[in-house]
């Protein structure tokens, strides 16, 4: 079905030429996100009046200015708050978040824990480069040890948030990672995440060649891409190893980045609760009232 759409028409319908050309560097992965979004809203069939898109501050950030529908290009790590505080004012919206590592688990990481935890209704595609790419590449929260930045010169000592793992613990509906070179399961996962009316996080691990790649001599493009198919692994091939497998390949897929669908689950969204909770307070009150008269 994908392969058949029409990309110049696509392009025409969802991208703003206003806009064009994107601030990404040559290799960076955050444009493929765009093009696989606006794929997922045309195999769907959205109506583009009825979705709005919310973002942070960074390069991932930038992506609802390239996309013709209504958004709020927000503050540094707020971008869940802001589409929260959308979903409240018109719950009948399909809400659309684009957002970096720093901008959602950095500095947003707490609106990020809440907004899972309550089953905020919105698709959150986050683009995973492991730094801070915007301002020059210091350390995000989910860069792996041994990192170098601009803020760990000698190597990265943390240890990495793994966001979907965290988003599962926190009961969101919808969770998966994908590395941003395959296009078919991303465009899946967002039609998914989408149609789950719950919290979904979509976690695309995007590859950063100017601030991340270069410091950490991962080479030219190529091979910077090819580190993301060489660190990754299918959940089901990574348990599989883990459970059945050798020492030796339990060793080879130790500290792989599984990709794949964590959590598919339907469960009452926030406003949904929130809705059922006015309408017993109303009905308590009416039956005072009549109780009164
Ligand atoms: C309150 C605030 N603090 C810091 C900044 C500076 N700032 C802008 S973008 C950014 C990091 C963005 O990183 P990430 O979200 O991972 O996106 P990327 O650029 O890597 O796509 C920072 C620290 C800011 N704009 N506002
Ligand atoms: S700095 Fe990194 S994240 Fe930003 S546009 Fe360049 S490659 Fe992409």
């Amino acid at each position: 079905m994908t392969a058949m759409i029409d990309a110049e028409r696509l392009r025409k319908k969802y991208l703003r030429d206003g806009m064009l050309p994107t601030i990404f560097c040559n290799g960076c992965g955050h444009g493929a996100a765009f093009d696989y979004a606006f794929r997922a809203f045309e195999e769907l069939g959205l109506d583009m009046d009825k979705v709005a898109l919310a973002s942070g501050i960074g390069c991932s950030s930038r992506i609802p200015g390239y996309i013709n529908a209504d958004g709020l290009h927000t503050a540094h790590g707020r971008a869940l708050a802001f589409a929260t505080g959308i979903k409240a004012a018109n719950p009948d919206l399909t809400i659309v978040v684009f957002t970096g590592d720093g901008d959602c688990t950095g500095i947003g990481g707490n609106h990020f824990i809440h907004a899972a935890r309550r089953n905020i209704d919105m698709t959150v595609i986050l683009l995973n480069n492991f730094i801070y790419g915007m301002t020059g590449g210091q350390l995000a929260p989910t860069a792996p040890i041994g990192s170098i930045s601009t803020t760990s010169p000698y190597g990265n000592i943390e240890q990495a948030f793994n966001i979907c793992e965290l988003a599962k613990a926190l009961g969101a509906a919808y969770v998966a990672r994908w590395p941003i070179f395959h296009p078919y399961q991303p465009i899946k996962s967002i039609k998914e995440g989408i149609q789950n009316k719950g919290f979904s996080l979509i976690e695309l691990l995007s590859p950063c060649p100017t601030a991340y790649g270069r410091r950490n001599k991962l080479g030219e493009i190529d091979s910077l891409w090819k580190w993301y198919e060489d660190n990754t692994i299918l959940i089901e091939d990574y348990e599989k190893a883990m459970d059945y497998g050798t020492e030796e390949e339990k060793e080879a897929v130790r500290g792989k980045f599984q990709v794949g669908v964590f959590q598919n689950v339907q469960k009452p969204g926030f406003f949904e609760e929130y809705d059922k909770l006015v309408q017993r307070i109303i009905a308590k009150e009416d039956e005072r009232k009549g109780g009164a008269e």
